[in-house]
């Protein structure tokens, strides 16, 4: 048996929860994991669960995760607790162990599995229609940030390795091109021809992180729109999910797909590529976000290339899903033939539109910020 037929149902009675199994459904949206939500009645009140089945071809260690994000979880519950927050089981994710005590639950096809409290009436957006919102989303992943500004102990779990690294990217794209196993490079010539001559450029982070010019931190490393839940009651950006990717990176990954996510005026799949369009003032308020509580603790090298974190991080984009069209879409979960090519044209379509930009994104940020 393998993961995919086993039944949720018979997986999810084994975490520690009380009551009846009423139902299991299939939800989100998520590229990576298969995720579920459950609900149960305990003792007449009706209660929800999230289920995920890790993806374990990504994630080859997936007690490594879980145990990152134990960590991770603990320790910003135990900040807000000191600062006297309510709703602290709202502002961070909660593990739910599994009857015998441990962070994840086995199937019998040797899938992990793992559950959460699933926080109740909250949305995410794909796309922001407000500054208010790009503010208030840039303010969540800042103060994520500096939640973990000061995480110490055993250094976290790669859970995968030079996720970020362009230079090991760029390798699987060539191998990729090399090998071309379905026959596609032909279909991706233009596409091909931006990496190749874009290469030079996508260094940018990976060098000042090697060089030392800016440091190491624990960051969440997949800070997209989508990754931040909102409040239904007062609309603001509640809490930071996926945390999957949580490890050492630089905080210019998180800034980078905020900006990618959140200063885009459609979403990163959009085919109609006249409406692929960088928005400057999304940007700027995203900006004031983040930096209302970034500013304090990020360093005048971070600051300094915070312009450079959007673009870099579109380029990377791009480069994967690139990759990923032409070994046969073995990554990303997609759901029509040449979604990976959509995704890989549209962000290539971002960049060049951050470039156009790039006089305008340079002053804002020299003015505001250095
Ligand atoms: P993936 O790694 O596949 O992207 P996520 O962890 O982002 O999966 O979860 C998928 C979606 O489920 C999120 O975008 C969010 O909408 C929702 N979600 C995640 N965790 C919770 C939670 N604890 N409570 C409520 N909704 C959640
Ligand atoms: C994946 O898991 P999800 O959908 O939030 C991916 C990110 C990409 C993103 C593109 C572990 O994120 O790196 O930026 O898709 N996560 C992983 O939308 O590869
Ligand atoms: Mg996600």
């Amino acid at each position: 048996m393998n993961s995919g037929e086993v039944l949720p149902e018979a997986v999810v009675e084994r975490f520690a929860i009380y009551g009846e199994l009423e139902t299991v459904c299939p939800f989100g949206s998520g590229h990576i994991n298969t995720t579920f939500v459950s609900r149960w009645n305990q003792a007449g009140l009706r209660v929800r669960y999230l289920h995920q089945l890790i993806n374990d071809r990504v994630f080859l260690r997936p007690g490594g995760v879980m145990e990152n994000i134990d960590r991770v979880t603990r320790h910003i519950a135990s900040i807000l607790r000191e600062k006297g927050e309510e709703d602290v089981s709202r502002k961070t994710l909660t593990v739910v162990p599994s009857r015998d005590g441990r962070l994840f639950v086995r199937d019998d096809g040797g899938g992990w599995w793992r559950t959460y409290l699933f926080i109740e009436r909250t949305h995410t957006l794909d796309l922001v229609s407000t500054s208010g919102e790009a503010h208030f989303l840039g303010k969540a992943i800042g103060r994520f940030q500096k939640q973990l500004a000061d995480f110490d102990g055993k250094r976290l779990d790669e859970t995968i390795p030079d996720f970020h690294n362009m230079e090991s990217r760029y390798r699987s794209f060539r191998n990729a091109v090399n090998r071309d196993p379905l026959d596609r490079a032909g279909t991706a010539g233009a596409e091909i021809d931006f990496m190749l001559e874009n290469e030079e450029r996508g260094a940018v982070l990976l060098r000042a992180l090697r060089e030392g010019r800016i440091p190491e931190r624990v960051c969440h490393n997949d800070a997209k729109i989508n990754n931040i839940l909102i409040d239904d009651g007062d609309n603001r950006a509640l809490c930071v999910v996926d945390l999957d990717t949580v490890m050492p990176g630089t905080c210019l990954f998180d800034s980078g797909d905020l900006i990618r996510t959140v200063a885009a005026r459609a979403k990163e799949d959009e085919r109609d590529l006249s409406r692929v369009e960088f928005d400057f003032p999304f940007f700027a308020a995203l900006l004031e976000g983040y930096l209302s509580e970034a500013s304090s603790f990020l360093t005048t090298g971070e600051k300094e290339l915070l312009a450079e974190s959007g673009r870099n991080i579109t380029h990377i984009m791009a480069l994967r899903f690139l990759t990923d069209y032409l070994e046969g879409d073995t990554y990303y979960h997609t759901s029509r033939p040449g979604h990976n090519l959509d995704r890989a044209r549209n962000q290539i379509a971002l960049v060049r539109s951050m470039d156009r930009h790039w006089e305008s994104i340079t002053r804002f940020l020299r003015e505001r910020v250095l």
